[in-house]
């Protein structure tokens, strides 16, 4: 099933953070569509819940550095 979600991501610094994190998730299976926005710091993203989950996708995004606020 097709869901979008909207983490709230601190630490994204310039336009090459949003694209580690959009590059970076666009790897995982299952993942859709990425927009990361340092201005508004969040990041959106479009994803099939039968193949990744959203704990998965936030720790891709902690993993590489940013803070995800619950
Ligand atoms: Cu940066």
């Amino acid at each position: 099933m097709t869901e979008h979600l909207k983490l709230r991501v601190t630490g994204m610094t310039c336009g090459g953070c949003e694209n580690a994190i959009t590059f970076t998730l666009m790897q995982l299976a299952g993942v859709q569509q990425v927009k990361a926005s340092r201005e508004q710091e969040s990041v959106e993203v479009t994803y099939d819940s039968a193949q990744v989950s959203k704990d998965k996708i936030a720790h891709a995004v902690t993993d590489l550095g940013y803070e995800v606020a619950a």
